[in-house]
């Protein structure tokens, strides 16, 4: 490109500035949507500053799509109300939490076009329903002048200064867009940049810097910048953006928008550079719409961002005109949500709970809260330092979290003052979150106290034993091993487990009463029990005791990783254990490895290595292991496997996104068969990062890595898999 020096007259210095804008625009939008930048960020950049430079010298020649004037402005005093041209409307939502929430939307649709049952299934498109910020975007002569909130769907605020700081919502559109554009759609923050945020939060709050907060949710931050007064600082908070509808669309010729249907209109904003989300789709009448909830429901948690739902659509534009409208709510468009994941509760006491390896977890008993789809009675705060930093107390009012299989976790404590508003903002301030007891303890009333802040106990509350934290760890653990009869209980239903030897109906209730009866010591013992004992314990009829027997019977025979794992050597998980036993083939061997040779385990590092020779060197451990053997418990042995060298074995695969046929553990399932490794996160010593839709900061980190990345299908060829049918996406 020319250097700026070089220009001769006015006409050919801003043709090369909106040459330079253009190119930039290009950048970021290859950066920011479509996730594949085609420049090093070095260039960018350096065409940035050349432009920066340009606008300095020549102010007058700044135009208002310049990406230089994405972050700038000063800080306001309030928002300026906006008048919507045309209403930001609201959403009907399915009140039905079950996959047959869609077909009653479906039935509702064929009802009102007077369908009948030998008519052709309606045509939808499904979209997730994003958790964030409804926005408008509008466009004049292909610039974006005005970004507002949805506010009352009649008038929102002012917020362009805030949104164009947002990388991914083109500044300029190209020369076919219309005279006037709104476009709708949703502001968010994905999980990762949240947590990111929040991190940094954490870090100025260490570091003493007065008035900052860490954020409860992505939607919560995603809502604090885009209200935030001084866009220097919403610049520092990531957005992102997905465009789902349209607004006023006004043509040069007063011509009116020209879609066909809804899909027609989303290709065509991609096209115009608004990101737009691949898991949407077209679904032919109700069966395709139930299958779309429980898809979506089920890659709900490994998105890379929040949803609250999905939204069902009918895709012809005609049909939406003839079902029209009731109450700002449009007939044609449902909002079909999944069961909340975060709610307000109480707490109602927090209890110290002792683990199999010893470790103290606090606790917080909770008034019961359905959330996630299963009533909760208690969160765990992690640790000491946590229940510290989120400063919960007996008393407090808490949003609790339950995602997927995940323990429910309390997320932060909603002071009073914040307490009414987040119900009365709810669901549009605080999405999901709904109230599930009534304060009626401690904070939630003016003048009562809050309780104690919480302190671990020094020691254990099951057997006195010291409680130590050792350095550098974040975890007490009682000091009583197996005198500690938490431990002991722990470590029986660990043995007992479906993914150890099973022992169908051996549940914490049953192992309370058999330890704390004192009618078993040891996991041996187990394997000792008769009838009488049995049948003698609360509520176990003959029938009862006489299935537990069986199952104990029927987990005798088992295998070596599964024995090994029941054991419970800490840090041995199933995938080590399975390493482990495939590599010695033998209990004895494995006993008897020093560490440099448990090291020789593709799954085994340091940690692990000490941790098993820790365990085994114990003569009170090996005791256990041959009276398990003594009472009958085995399992096949045979020579160390072959090393027959497996297709993926040495590499490791990062999984980001969601694939268009197989699950997470799927994937992962097919790729640990073909000896390959899943890890958590991307770093140098990743051989493949798997991508699907959606993918997250782990693709970014692969791209500046220079990692090979794959999608699906040829993750499928290096696994030697036949590929599935076809992906879905816009
Ligand atoms: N994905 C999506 N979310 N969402 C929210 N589409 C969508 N459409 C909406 C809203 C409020 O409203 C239109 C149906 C008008």
């Amino acid at each position: 490109m020319t250097t700026p020096d070089l220009f001769a007259t006015p006409p050919e210095l801003a043709r090369h500035l909106q040459q330079l804008r253009q190119t930039l625009h290009g950048h970021a939008h290859r950066y920011y949507v479509q996730d594949a930048p085609t420049v090093p960020d070095a260039e960018y950049d350096r065409l940035f500053q050349e432009l920066q430079a340009l606008e300095a010298r020549y102010p007058e020649l700044v135009t208002p799509d310049s990406p230089t004037q994405r972050v700038g402005g000063r800080a306001l005093e309030q928002f300026a109300p906006v008048r919507h041209a045309v209403p930001m409307l609201s959403i009907r939502t399915e009140t039905d939490t079950q996959a047959s929430g869609a077909q009653n939307f479906d039935a509702r649709i064929r009802r009102e076009l007077g369908l009948t049952e030998m008519d052709e299934p309606v045509t939808y498109v499904a979209e997730p329903k994003f958790d964030g910020l409804a926005m408008s975007l509008r466009y004049e002569q292909g610039v974006l002048v005005q970004a507002a909130t949805r506010g009352d769907g009649e008038t929102g605020e002012d917020v362009t200064q805030n949104i164009r700081t947002i990388g991914q919502i083109p500044l300029k559109l190209p020369g076919a867009a219309p005279a006037v554009l709104e476009v709708r759609g949703e502001v968010y923050m994905r999980r990762d940049d949240f947590e990111a945020l929040n991190e940094r939060q954490r870090q100025k709050i260490a570091a003493g810097a007065k008035g900052e907060r860490t954020f409860v949710n992505p939607r919560n931050a995603a809502a604090g910048a885009v209200r935030q007064l001084d866009p220097a600082i919403a610049a520092q908070r990531p957005l992102s953006f997905f465009a789902y509808g349209l607004g006023e669309v006004t043509h040069a010729d007063a011509r009116g928008p020209d879609f066909a249907s809804h899909l027609d209109l989303l290709q065509t904003l991609k096209i115009w550079g608004f990101p737009i989300s691949a898991l949407i789709q077209r679904a032919l009448g109700a069966i395709e719409l139930v299958a779309y909830y429980e898809s979506i429901g089920r890659a709900r948690d490994s998105l890379g961002f929040d949803i609250d739902g999905v939204v069902y659509k009918v895709d012809s534009l005609a049909l939406q005109r003839r079902l029209g409208f009731v109450s700002r709510e449009p007939r044609w468009a449902v909002a079909h949500k999944f069961p909340a994941q975060e709610m307000l509760t109480t707490v109602l006491a927090i209890d110290v709970q002792v683990g199999r390896t010893g470790k103290l977890t606090p606790v917080a008993k909770l008034a019961p809260v359905f959330v996630g789809g299963v009533t909760v009675t208690h969160a765990t705060l992690h640790n000491e330092d946590e229940a510290r930093r989120k400063d919960v107390r007996v008393g407090d009012t808490v949003i609790v979290r339950r995602a997927g299989d995940v323990i429910p976790e309390v997320v932060s404590v909603v002071l009073p003052a914040a307490l009414p508003q987040a119900v009365d903002d709810a669901p549009e301030a605080l999405t999901g979150l709904a109230l599930a007891a009534t304060p009626s303890l401690g904070h939630g009333l003016p003048g009562i106290a809050r309780g104690p802040v919480f302190t671990m106990p020094k020691t254990c509350p099951v057997c006195g034993s010291v409680a130590l934290r050792e350095e550098g760890e974040a975890d007490y653990r009682c000091t009583g091993g197996l005198f500690c009869s938490a431990q002991r209980k722990q470590s029986i239903l660990h043995f007992a487990q479906r993914r150890a030897v099973e022992v169908e109906g051996l549940g914490d209730k049953l192992v309370d009463q058999l330890v704390d009866g004192g009618i078993i010591h040891t996991l041996p013992d187990l394997y000792r029990l008769g009838l009488t004992a049995l049948a003698n314990l609360d509520r176990m009829a003959d029938k009862s005791a006489q299935n537990i027997l069986d199952a104990l019977q029927k987990s005798r025979q088992t295998t070596l990783p599964r024995f090994l794992f029941g054991l419970g050597v800490r840090h041995v998980g199933e995938a080590t254990a399975k390493a482990l036993a495939r590599h010695f083939g033998q209990l004895d061997a494995i006993m008897d490895a020093s560490e440099d040779q448990l090291l020789e385990v593709a799954d085994v590092g340091p940690i692990v290595a000490k941790s098993l020779r820790t365990f085994f060197d114990q003569p009170h451990n090996r005791e256990v292991v041959e009276q398990l053997r003594a009472c009958g418990v085995t399992w096949p042995e045979g020579p160390p496997a072959a090393r027959t060298p497996t297709p993926l074995g040495g590499n490791t695969f990062v999984l980001t996104g969601t694939l268009p046929t197989l699950g997470r553990e799927q994937a992962k399932a097919l790729i640990e068969a073909a000896g390959g490794k899943v890890a958590g996160s991307v770093s140098k010593k990743t051989s493949y990062v798997v991508a699907g839709a959606e993918a997250g900061s782990k693709l970014d980190r692969a791209r500046e890595l220079g990692l090979t990345v794959l999608d699906e299908a040829a993750l499928l060829a290096l696994l030697q898999v036949p590929v599935a049918s076809d992906a879905p996406g816009v």
